[in-house]
């Protein structure tokens, strides 16, 4: 693999160099052939105005046709496409369809430019490093809130078991996640811990890795596609290294679905969220069922939550996030 320049891309790696880690194949004549009888393909991977897609079981490049300028499509669109016009064209995207679901981002809390994670997944699987249990936990208490605004599923995977002697950390945030339906599956990509018990949680859907630099997502990858041969690093003594470049999706036969590996990010914005929407998106204080119209739960006179059973890490994180949606305002 060619050297490249990590610390350029930071946090902006959309708009930065893409690498494709696995390139398409040259289109085959039974490709073409079957675009006309299709008509529909799914992207599995975007490098700026190059889109590669697959079509019924080959991976071929596609580009947007000229009326589609200034369209975006990001890993798991469904397409339309149109045949190539020459031999050496590619496949013509004509239309990106309607997403079932989206897991979106913006770059911090104050601005509300959403950048497409990914598209119509199943799941997204928050990775946290079980050394660094709270940055991970904040991490996914930001996914948690995405997942709920783009209709995903969301569970997360504690990695790096083997990298921590005391687990008593690890089985409370198995608790408090648990307890608001949140699968948490816990791992060693190194070791091999748990990989079968995550890989249940991966069967028959498409679930999207996403997490910190360097918490082992395409480690876990590779566990379960063992060609895909995603970039790993070797993190130096300051980590958050970017490794990962670009989201690209591959069918995990084994499993029967598909695997997006996503670049690590500095922060999970939710700057597209009104704050006064903050609350129906963390499920145990929309189960409070608050009489009050537009509650924030912030000491209204009459409000439920006092008294009610919410764990105080998730109500903290509840206040930081309106605090921080606020300030963006
Ligand atoms: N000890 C230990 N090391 C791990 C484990 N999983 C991954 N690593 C190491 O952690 C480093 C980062 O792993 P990656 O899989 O590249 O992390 P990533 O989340 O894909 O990082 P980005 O692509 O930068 O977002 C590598 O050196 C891996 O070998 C694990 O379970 N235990
Ligand atoms: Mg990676
Ligand atoms: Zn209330």
């Amino acid at each position: 693999m060619p050297r490249i320049d990590i610390e350029a891309f930071e946090d902006e790696f959309e708009e930065d160099h893409h690498l494709l880690v696995r390139r398409p194949h040259e289109m085959s004549q039974a490709a073409r052939d079957r675009i006309d009888d299709l008509g529909e393909a799914r992207v599995v991977g975007v490098d700026r105005g190059r889109v590669t897609i697959e079509l019924d079981g080959d991976i071929v490049e596609g580009r947007f046709a000229g009326t589609m300028r200034g369209e975006k499509a990001a890993v798991g669109d469904r397409v339309r496409i149109r045949p190539p016009r020459h031999e050496s064209d590619q496949a013509r995207i004509v239309e990106v369809l309607d997403r079932a679901t989206v897991l979106t981002r913006t770059p911090d809390d104050t601005v509300d430019e959403e950048r497409v994670v990914v598209a119509n997944a199943d799941q997204i699987v928050v990775v946290a490093a079980a050394d660094h249990l709270d940055a991970g936990t904040r991490f996914l208490d930001r996914v948690l809130v995405a997942a709920s605004v783009g209709g995903l599923d969301a569970a997360l995977c504690v990695n790096k078991l083997d990298l921590i002697d005391d687990r008593s950390e690890v089985a409370e945030v198995v608790d408090r996640y648990g307890s608001i339906g949140v699968p948490v599956r816990l791992t060693s990509a190194e070791t091999g811990e748990g990989i079968e018990e995550l890989g249940h949680l991966l069967v028959g859907c498409w679930s999207a890795f996403a997490g910190h630099s360097g918490v082992g997502k395409s480690s876990l990858f590779n566990r379960f596609l063992p060609d895909a041969d995603q970039a790993v690093a070797e993190i130096g003594p300051r980590g958050g290294r970017h490794t990962t470049v670009a989201a690209w999706a591959i069918e995990a036969p084994a499993l029967d679905g598909w695997l997006v590996d996503t670049p690590g990010v500095r922060s999970f914005g939710l700057g597209g969220l009104a704050p006064e929407e903050l609350a129906a998106h963390f499920p145990e204080l929309a189960a409070l069922d608050c009489h009050l119209d537009d509650c924030t739960h912030t000491g209204e006179p009459g409000c439920r939550l006092p008294g009610a059973r919410v764990h105080p890490d998730r109500l903290a994180a509840y206040r930081r996030l309106l605090g921080s949606l606020r300030e963006g305002r």
